[in-house]
């Protein structure tokens, strides 16, 4: 097969324009949980409104006369390493892209071989917006390839199967199939084996096609795919593309069921890598070169006996690496675990606090206890490891008095960072099967129920962001903690990145009091010299 050229290219994230976000959030209005979200999370340079990141890249550039454009989709975008490894294993030629706008030199010249496939990831998508501009590029690149989106998006929308909104939105995004799977690996080779041979579609599990005017389903089969079999031979990937920050999954779907999250219902039942698997890919990105790893499991640290075990792992073979994950305090009991972290390499966690109340940590079935967060935020941080909490506010069951139990909490436990968000109400997640008895009404960012409304949640976030002064403010908007091991791959490290982030957060909070512009410029001033005087090693991309 490899002698008929590229059978598939693997297409990563395509972050958006930050200004199309900013305006769908200023036209959700004022007091809105978007609007709320979009003011914390952004900087103003030059009198641009930009994501954390591109302020940063400006400032440097500013100084440094270059055109570094540093973005977290740097790190490979992990699924279509993933995809791309998987159809190589299968006999496939297959290339990936990271990030859609930075590299689209790479994407043009992959495009000129005109391969049979090219797959659309959908990862971090909550709408159809981002997939658009991909389809049209590569249409036009390469109109004779079959373009297929699969991925966490179509699975969700089509949840309750092919409907006539969903009929449209295939349409809208402009694809020629599109895989229904929460792997769909399997599919996908399938397809570049069916395209391959010019023959039938509709044999093709899992896919979503048109023969005549309409979107129809081939036979669903779930798949299975064993994660020791597919792990990801990173002997295919140069040094160049992987650069100095790698990602890794070592488990698939999660064994909670947390009740704001549908994640695990989507999944299924949670799978794990062996050990051996882990200790292999480690080693392979220890010979590209890697120094950092993101294990992005959902909850890494869970089995904890498997958690222990991947630890020692990592001490025996002492490949140098330092790791960030996610991290469920509460499942860490003894001070062994904790040890076993900080001596393999643990740099910092991301942990899903959610509440500092204990009533509304109940409401979420988070299994979790204050005392527990408290205790494990302590042993983190005597051991130098990061720590950022993440909290959701207005779950059914918040009230005034929650809010502030969670502002004492950050208070008193002072991790690392933290930001907090408007509670996300997706309809799809357990705790909408109690719709009528919280009086839950609408869903997304809209909505109310018997103890909170998606407005008050936003004005009680505005209230934490000013009355939280032990931890810092983290943003999101293509940030986040996965932000932290990216920059410490280019020299940043987390006192550094805290100083500025201490000033960044001075200045959003200024900025939308509406405050002094003298205390507004100063901070600004600030700002770019944090930003200037660093050691920052130059980005992949360019502006
Ligand atoms: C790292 C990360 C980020 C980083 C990514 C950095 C980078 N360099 O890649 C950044 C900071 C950019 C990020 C941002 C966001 N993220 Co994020 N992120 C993650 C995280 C931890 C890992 C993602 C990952 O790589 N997964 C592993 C890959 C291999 O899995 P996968 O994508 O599901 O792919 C599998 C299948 O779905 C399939 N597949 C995927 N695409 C396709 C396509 C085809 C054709 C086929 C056949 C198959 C297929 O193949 C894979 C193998 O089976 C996840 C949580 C998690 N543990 O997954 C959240 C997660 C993906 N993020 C999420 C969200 C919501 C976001 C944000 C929108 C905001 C937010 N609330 O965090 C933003 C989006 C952009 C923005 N404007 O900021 C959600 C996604 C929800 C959804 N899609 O339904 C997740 C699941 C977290 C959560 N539970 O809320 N994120
Ligand atoms: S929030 Fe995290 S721990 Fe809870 S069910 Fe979802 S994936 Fe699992």
């Amino acid at each position: 097969m490899n002698d008929r050229g590229l059978d598939c290219v693997v297409v990563g994230y395509n972050e958006g324009d930050f200004d199309d976000y900013r305006v769908m959030c200023e036209r959700a209005g004022p007091g809105t949980p978007e609007y709320q979200i979009m003011r914390s999370e952004h900087l103003v340079v030059d009198g641009k409104a930009m994501p954390w990141l591109d302020a940063f890249s400006r400032l440097r550039n500013g100084g440094t006369g270059r055109a570094d454009r540093y973005h977290v989709g740097e790190v490979f975008n992990l699924a279509a390493l993933y995809l791309t490894s998987y159809l190589r294993r299968q006999g496939l030629r297959a290339e990936p892209i990271s990030l859609f706008s930075g590299e689209q030199d790479r994407l043009a010249a992959l495009l000129s071989e005109q391969p049979a496939v090219v797959a659309v990831t959908t990862t971090f998508y909550v709408n159809i917006l981002p997939v658009v501009p991909i389809v049209e590029y590569v249409r036009k690149l390469s109109p004779s390839s079959h373009i297929v989106v699969g991925g966490p998006l179509v699975d969700n929308l089509c949840q309750s199967g092919v409907t006539s909104t969903v009929q449209d939105l295939f349409y809208a995004m402009g694809a020629d199939s599109y895989i229904q799977e929460s792997q769909g690996e399997h599919s996908l080779a399938d397809l570049c084996r069916a395209v391959r041979a010019g023959g039938d579609l509709s044999n093709v599990d899992n896919l979503i096609h048109c023969p005549a005017g309409e979107w129809v389903r081939a036979r669903r089969r779930p798949e299975s795919n064993d994660l020791d079999q597919c792990s990801i031979d990173w002997s295919g990937f140069t040094p160049q593309l992987i650069g100095s920050t790698a990602q890794l999954r070592t488990a698939r779907s999660c064994a909670f069921k947390c009740s704001f999250c549908d994640y695990p219902t989507r999944a299924g039942a949670l799978a794990t890598a062996s050990v051996d698997t882990v200790r292999n890919e480690l080693r392979a990105l220890a010979d590209l070169g890697v120094k950092n790893v993101v294990f992005v499991d959902d909850t890494f640290n869970v089995p904890p006996k498997r958690f222990k075990q991947l630890c020692q792992m990592m001490i025996e073979e002492d490949l140098g690496l330092r790791w960030y994950s996610y991290f469920r305090c509460s499942n860490a009991r003894d001070e062994e675990s904790f040890d076993l972290a900080a001596a393999s390499g643990c740099a910092g966690v991301f942990l899903g606090i959610e509440s500092g109340d204990t009533e509304v940590l109940a409401n979420m079935h988070k299994l979790a206890q204050d005392s527990q967060y408290r205790t494990g935020i302590a042993r983190l941080k005597e051991r130098d490891i990061t720590t950022f909490a993440s909290i959701i506010v207005g779950f059914p069951g918040e009230t005034e008095k929650s809010v502030q139990n969670t502002i004492d909490f950050l208070n008193e436990t002072a991790p690392d960072l933290w930001r907090a968000q408007a509670w996300w109400a997706n309809p799809r997640s357990p705790v909408y099967q109690q719709q009528d008895l919280l009086g839950i009404e609408g869903e997304g960012y809209t909505w109310s129920h018997f103890s909170m409304s998606s407005a008050e949640a936003a004005a009680f976030t505005d209230e934490m962001f000013e009355r939280v002064t032990e931890s810092v403010w983290l943003p999101l908007y293509d940030f986040d903690f996965w932000s932290l091991p990216y920059l410490a791959g280019k020299g940043v490290g987390v006192s550094e990145l805290k100083s500025l982030l201490r000033t960044s957060q001075e200045l959003m909070g200024v900025r939308n009091r509406g405050g002094e512009p003298a205390r507004l410029a100063a901070l600004e001033r600030q700002l770019a010299e944090g930003v200037a005087g660093l050691h920052v090693e130059p980005a992949r991309f360019r502006y």
